[in-house]
């Protein structure tokens, strides 16, 4: 396969192979976990987007914050939550980022500035620019990364979201992460105009389209669009070009589509493309292969934690939960 990069900065490239592993690996073994019926409700695989979250995140820092979506594992581990802790949240054990009463769709690590996953379509953009506007008035520098797909440029948080950004300046940086489908529809077929990036043009937002499965790529545009965002030059866009290679849910075998594109896609994948890179730059091998059984053995040993962990506590059932009062 041919790349175009020959430039390559060996070490930082080989921390986003091990990022998009570990990511690739999570997914995997909860891909397997549900099959084998360990793991409840829907769990949503971002198998084959591993550069955005890999490529965007790794230009960030614990203190910046992200939203993200009911797709959102990557992002989670390239912000820096805890695997466990996620396998937990998916088991719905003790321990686990939400105590175990969250799952997939509802994943939050503050600590790491992960404000949240978000079953909403669209739900996300709000909360993103509302924390960046939270650290405006607070004097915080801090830039704020909103992930959502293709289908959410269709709802209207998106406009609001993406207004109130422009209006007031704020250092958030919007990345869609168009992945050809909103659940079992093709994103084009219900889109109007050019595309999302034309949409953010269009309120003064500077945008840029991207192959989000070129690491090297997300990696540069993400690095300089965050550097110009901290610098205050206000919010910027990115349309992260991909594609779903799973179904929309773990448990959808996505008949929508033929069996020939999808395998066509496998060959764009952003794991194997980063791999030749690394290759092409002399990695051996051995060291590829021994970062993938690593992500592997890593995420297995998550699996058995989760599996073994107690269920929460039935006096905590109620915990965490808003208290808006009896009904009159
Ligand atoms: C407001 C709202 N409408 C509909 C749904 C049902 N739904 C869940 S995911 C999804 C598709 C979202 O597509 P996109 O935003 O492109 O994200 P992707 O699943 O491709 O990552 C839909 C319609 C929802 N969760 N929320």
């Amino acid at each position: 396969m041919a790349e175009r990069h020959h430039n390559v900065d060996i070490d930082r490239l080989t921390r986003h192979y091990r990022v998009m592993c570990r990511i690739r690996a999570f997914e995997t073994a909860a891909e397997q976990a549900q099959a084998e019926g360990k793991v409840g409700g829907a769990i949503h695989l971002s198998i084959g987007q591993e550069a955005i979250a890999a490529g965007v995140c790794g230009n960030l820092r614990v203190s910046d914050q992200i939203t993200t979506t009911h797709r959102g594992h990557g992002h989670c581990i390239a912000k820096g939550t805890d695997p466990e802790a996620m396998m937990l949240e998916l088991f719905g054990r003790d321990g686990g980022t939400c105590g175990g009463k969250g799952g997939s769709m509802h994943i939050a690590d503050f600590s790491v500035g992960m404000l949240g996953a978000n079953g909403v379509v669209a739900a996300g953009i709000p909360i993103a620019v509302g924390a960046a506007h939270g650290a405006r008035l607070k004097g915080e520098d801090k830039v704020v990364v909103c992930f959502f797909g293709d289908g959410a440029v269709n709802r209207g948080p998106f406009l609001e979201g993406l207004n109130w950004a422009a209006v007031f300046d704020l250092p958030v940086l919007f990345v869609c992460e168009a992945n050809s489908f909103a659940s079992t529809t093709r994103s084009e077929d219900v889109t109007a105009g050019p595309g999302p990036s034309a949409r953010a043009e269009s309120l003064g937002i500077a945008a840029f389209d991207v192959d989000g499965n070129d690491i090297v790529a997300v990696d540069d545009l993400a690095g300089e669009l965050v550097r110009r965002i901290r610098a205050g030059e206000g919010p910027k866009f990115v349309t992260a070009g991909t594609y779903r290679l799973k179904g929309h849910t773990a448990s959808d075998p996505a008949p929508y589509r033929e069996a020939a594109e999808v395998e066509a896609r496998w060959r764009e994948d952003p794991i194997a493309r980063c791999a030749v890179l690394l290759t092409n730059a002399g990695v051996p091998d051995t060291e590829l292969a021994a970062i993938r059984s690593e992500a592997e053995a890593e995420m297995a040993a998550t699996v058995a934690t989760a599996e073994a962990a107690p269920y929460p506590p039935i006096a905590h059932a109620f915990d965490d939960i808003q208290d808006v009062g009896a009904p009159a």
